[in-house]
Parts: C-alpha cells; sequence; structure tokens
C-alpha cells in the first residue's frame, strides 16, 4: 500500500509539469497578430479550408484561403474549439470569453504515421444535472451518453520499444478539489472524485484537471500491438452528496495515440 501511494504521489508530480507544458497543445502563438488563423507549425504557411467547430454552440466556420478566421458566436464559459483539416492532426483547444478577446493563431502539424486517432467526436458523460459554478457551466448542447466512455481500436504501427501516450485533446467540467484549488470552477462546498483512464481493463490514470493536450503513457506490458484495445474513461462523482449518485459532468473531444 505505502509503495502504490508512494508511486500515485510520483504519478501525480511526475505529470503535472507534463499537464503544464502541453497546456497550449499546438498554439504556435495567441493573442499576437491582428486576426485569428490557422497556420502549418512547420511553415507558417496560412491554410485555407479548415473546419472549425464549437461542437457545444452548434457552430462551425472555415478558414479562408489564407488561413484567417473568425467566431462570430457568444460563448459562455470555457467551450472546445476543433480544427480539422486533411491530412493534418486534429486539433482542440478550450477557449472562453477572455480568449475571444485576443486573436487566436493556431499552428497545426501534419499527420503523420507514428501514431493514430482513436476519435474526433465530442462526448459528454454524467447525468446532465450540473451546478452554474461548476468548470463546465457553459450551454450543453449534448446530452450525457453515461457515467463512462469505450472505445476499441487496434494500434498499429507502434514502436513499442519507444513510448506511447494516450492523448486526450481537451476535456473540461471536472470538478475535483485539485481543479477548484487552480481556480477552475468555482463551487465553495462540493467536488467530485477525478474521472479515471482505464486501458484494456486496468486503471491507468486519474485526471484531476480541466486542460488540453493531456498525455498519459500507456503501459508497455499492457499494449497488443496489430491487436484490438480498449480504452474507458470514467467520470467522477460529487463527494459532497451522498443521498443520490452525482456524476461529474465532463466533456472531451479528440482522442488519439502518439508514439
Ligand atoms: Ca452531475
Amino acid at each position: 500500500m505505502k509503495k502504490l501511494v508512494s508511486l500515485l504521489i510520483l504519478i501525480l508530480f511526475v505529470s503535472l509539469p507534463s499537464f503544464a507544458a502541453t497546456f497550449q497543445g499546438g498554439v504556435a502563438e495567441q493573442g499576437s497578430g491582428t486576426a485569428s488563423r490557422i497556420i502549418d507549425k512547420a511553415t507558417g504557411d496560412g491554410i485555407g479550408g479548415a473546419d472549425i467547430t464549437l461542437p457545444k454552440q452548434n457552430y462551425s466556420t472555415k478558414t479562408d484561403s489564407e488561413g484567417f478566421f473568425e467566431l462570430d458566436t457568444q460563448i459562455n464559459g470555457p467551450s472546445i474549439m476543433s480544427v480539422k483539416k486533411p491530412n493534418y492532426k486534429p486539433f482542440t483547444m478550450t477557449i472562453d470569453e477572455r480568449t475571444l478577446n485576443a486573436p487566436i493563431v493556431v499552428g497545426i502539424e501534419k499527420s503523420n504515421t507514428s501514431g493514430s486517432v482513436i476519435d474526433t467526436n465530442m462526448y459528454h458523460l454524467g447525468d446532465n444535472s450540473f451546478s452554474d459554478l461548476s468548470a463546465n457551466a457553459g450551454e450543453f448542447s449534448m446530452q450525457a451518453i453515461g457515467p463512462f466512455y469505450t472505445k476499441r481500436f487496434t494500434l498499429k504501427n507502434i514502436n513499442i520499444t519507444k513510448p506511447v501516450y494516450l492523448v486526450i485533446g481537451s476535456i473540461i467540467g471536472i470538478d475535483t478539489a485539485m481543479a477548484r484549488s487552480m481556480g477552475q470552477n468555482k463551487i465553495p462546498n462540493a467536488f467530485a472524485s477525478p474521472p479515471e483512464v482505464y486501458f484494456n481493463g486496468n486503471k491507468i490514470s486519474d485526471i484531476q484537471l480541466n486542460g488540453d493536450g493531456q498525455r498519459i503513457r500507456l503501459p508497455q506490458n499492457l499494449l497488443r500491438k496489430n491487436q484490438v484495445n480498449e480504452i474507458t474513461i470514467k467520470t467522477g462523482r460529487n463527494l459532497m452528496q451522498t443521498a443520490y449518485i452525482d456524476y461529474d459532468d465532463i466533456e472531451f473531444m479528440n482522442i488519439f495515440v502518439e508514439n
């Protein structure tokens, strides 16, 4: 048990800096320039015809031939913005009212063979019951699919001598004590257990914080090369509610494997 606790503490401290470092994901620059734009991360060239979507708001637009775009919509609270363009890695980032006040310049990367996209859809886990003060207090357009999400996928072309990571593009709505202490929600006297991530039936991580580009290392002994693998994300529950089960309402989008 003591060993397990030290391991968990180690994972927490090893994971935290990587959350911080990757929080901005593929954003090349933000708040610079005079207009929002999608560019190629390697060349800096504008990318025309990229699809930009805010799934929660049911809003979508495209970049013009130079890669410029405008978000002509209102948002209320954290929202996930998705960028898709053929031959590029799908990209998501979390935006809020403040982000919308400044131009957003995003650099996206060409897709390569050293990884695979598992799911680019957006999902809402929970029970559709949440506080206005929650980290996800925007207007939900999506119904919860329940307390957990499971996806099966085949791991092709992976090099198991190198680390393999599961990456969650963006996740919002987590109301853990840590999320509260980081100012990600304003709920004064309730918090939830963290969402849990399972890989091939084994719990591999908790997700304590909201953010973009969270990477979870897939344990080598659990990897099934060229076979079916399974990932499950289970949302937490409100630890202050004992009369009934109140699942933490969270949303996430864009799951892929990096190698
Ligand atoms: Ca709930």
